[in-house]
């Protein structure tokens, strides 16, 4: 399955890995477990990550890598967890001399050419990045295990959603055998800034309740000047919104710097990616997210008519 991404990693000295825009536990832990994995099979390579990361397990998993364009510009570049080239966050994967990816999410063929494994049946790219330590026979040494863990768990929701779970607890085990320690991971995960209690209620008292079935939050830039948070940090809340009776769809949308709009939607029941598509985003069948160029009545309106009309035909 990854005999072609194996192939280009063999010829060149140095891999730079790339990751989307807002990095989650997935994208940071795919880039770190891969990091290792790869300096412990090639010794004689250098293998970077680049990207914020998540800074509150850099003590336990790592940090990020500082790379010169000189360097990036003889590297191979393997793109993570990101299926949009505008959701990249280091735009100089373009600037490398080959480019391969591995993604778990819906595919939006926005990508250069180069060898891809993409199977959005995968809880994570963590999982993916698993399977390909496996297959080749990779060994997995305990801070790449632990990395694999946090990305599999983060985007399950805690092992909530799977295609198929006998394969995600499957691997949950293999990595517990290794050592990894799930409490320390959750714990670490669990750590949250003093600003999402602000954050938090501003949410819950701006909830709006559309009778077709969506609830949402909007946030506008005055919002979030006067709170001192971005898009991203509001846009992350949106299992505040999650589960409520009578609301199969939930969303957050927040007004950008630059007068557009950055929205995360979710639903338990219905196919909203395709929504996110429409807008010029992506993701997964019930959590998608998108980042638009306007902003304000008119087009939030457009989003909910849209939803209204997948609920809609979801319930006939
Ligand atoms: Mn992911």
């Amino acid at each position: 399955m990854f005999e072609a991404i194996i192939s280009k990693i063999e010829q060149y000295d140095s891999i730079v890995i790339f990751g989307h825009l807002n990095p989650d536990g997935d994208c940071y832990g795919s880039q770190i477990a891969l990091r290792n994995i790869l300096r412990t099979r090639y010794p004689e390579k250098k293998i970077y990550c680049v990207g914020s990361g998540l800074k509150k397990f850099f003590d336990i998993l790592g940090k990020m890598d500082v790379v010169s364009d000189e360097i990036i510009a003889q590297s191979l570049a393997i793109v993570l967890d990101s299926n949009d080239i505008n959701r990249l966050e280091d735009k100089r994967a373009w600037k490398a001399r080959d480019f391969a990816k591995i993604d778990h999410h819906i595919d939006t063929y926005t990508f250069h050419e180069g060898p891809e494994v993409i199977d959005d049946t995968a809880t994570s790219t963590c999982e993916l990045i698993y399977r390909f330590a496996k297959e080749n026979n990779f060994e997995i040494d305990l801070i790449a295990g632990s990395a694999l863990y946090l990305g599999m768990m983060t985007d399950t929701a805690r092992f909530q959603f799977a295609n198929n779970f006998v394969r995600m607890f499957e691997i949950a085990r293999d990595l517990c055998d290794l050592g990894v320690d799930p409490i320390l991971l959750n714990k670490t995960n669990n750590l949250v800034p003093e600003i999402s209690i602000t954050i938090k209620s501003f949410i819950y008292s701006h909830v709006k309740k559309d009778k077709r079935g969506i609830i949402y939050a909007i946030a506008t830039k005055k919002d979030r000047e006067q709170l001192g948070v971005t898009s991203a940090q509001i846009c992350a809340n949106t299992s505040l919104l999650s589960y409520v009776t009578g609301y199969p769809v939930w969303l957050i949308a927040s007004e950008t710097d630059n007068g557009g709009m950055q929205v995360e939607m979710r639903s338990s029941t219905f196919d909203i990616q395709k929504i996110a598509t429409h807008f010029g985003g992506g993701g997964h069948t019930f959590a998608a997210g998108f980042t638009y160029k306007k902003f304000g009545p008119e087009v939030i309106n457009e989003l909910l008519d849209l939803l209204a009309g997948v609920v809609k035909k979801g319930n006939e």
